[in-house]
């Protein structure tokens, strides 16, 4: 079976780089859910990732019905917490926050959501997430209570980076946090990118394709596009094509 974890793992050996709209149900619009999904189907997009921060169930269930009717992309979920898993999706980051030292999000809520995962097909993506300092509080800091990492001290997020590998994490996320002043450090993304085996995602503060285009260039192999669309359906379409 072609899984969507062994078409990243492709990707990467082809050098193709991957894009993911990240879309919040909380924040969808649902009168403009058809302009939305045709804007998902005319970007470059390879993937939607289906996360926020207090996402309810059946809004999930919802949105991803109504996506999968017209969309033929991965629906990856990128959960907040194990009340956010549906299996109407194809595949669910199974994120463990290891920049963090709360516990809670380092292993006990992958605990609760175990045996609730086992009841689904979800395919289950490991993944080590890294929360990147940012230049201002983010929603991902404030709901998991822990400190991001700095953003000068590239040995320290190797380190963490090459941990999250060792540990058997499929895949390593550096994320700036939603709507981040400042993005994750390209030299960061290239440091880790260059001395890890499995495929980097970097997400979190990204506003145009200058950005996107740095962030592939540094070594990511898949960067989240959330707020950037969110605030403007346009924002593939614009001049400064990718
Ligand atoms: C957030 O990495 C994603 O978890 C995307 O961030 O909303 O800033 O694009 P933005």
């Amino acid at each position: 079976m072609i899984t969507i974890y062994n078409q990243i793992l492709q990707s990467k050996k082809e050098n193709q780089k991957l894009l993911a709209i990240l879309l919040d149900p909380d924040k969808i619009v649902w009168e403009n859910l058809e302009y939305l999904i045709k804007k998902i189907i005319q970007s470059p997009a390879t993937h939607i990732f289906i996360g926020g921060s207090h996402v309810q169930n059946n809004i999930l269930d919802h949105l991803i019905i109504a996506l999968k009717q017209k969309v033929n992309l991965p629906i990856v979920l990128f959960p907040g917490n194990p009340s956010q898993i549906s299996n109407e999706a194809d595949a669910i980051l199974f994120l463990s926050l290891i920049s963090g030292r709360n516990p809670d999000y380092l292993i006990d809520h992958q605990v609760e959501a175990a045996p609730i995962l086992k009841k689904t097909q979800l395919e289950i993506i490991s993944t080590g997430y890294m929360l990147i300092e940012s230049g201002g509080e983010t929603a991902v800091e404030r709901i998991s209570k822990t400190k991001p990492l700095d953003r000068n001290n590239f040995d320290f997020a190797l380190a963490t980076a090459q941990a999250g590998e060792m540990l058997g994490n499929k895949l390593i996320y550096l994320e700036a946090g939603s709507g981040a002043k400042n993005a994750v450090p390209l030299e960061m993304i290239k440091k880790i990118s260059n001395n890890i085996e499995i495929p980097l995602i970097v997400g979190g503060g990204i506003v145009d394709f200058q950005g996107i285009q740095n962030a592939y260039t540094a070594g990511a192999d898949l960067v989240v596009i959330g707020t950037a669309f969110e605030n403007d359906a346009e924002f593939f379409n614009s001049d400064n094509k990718m």
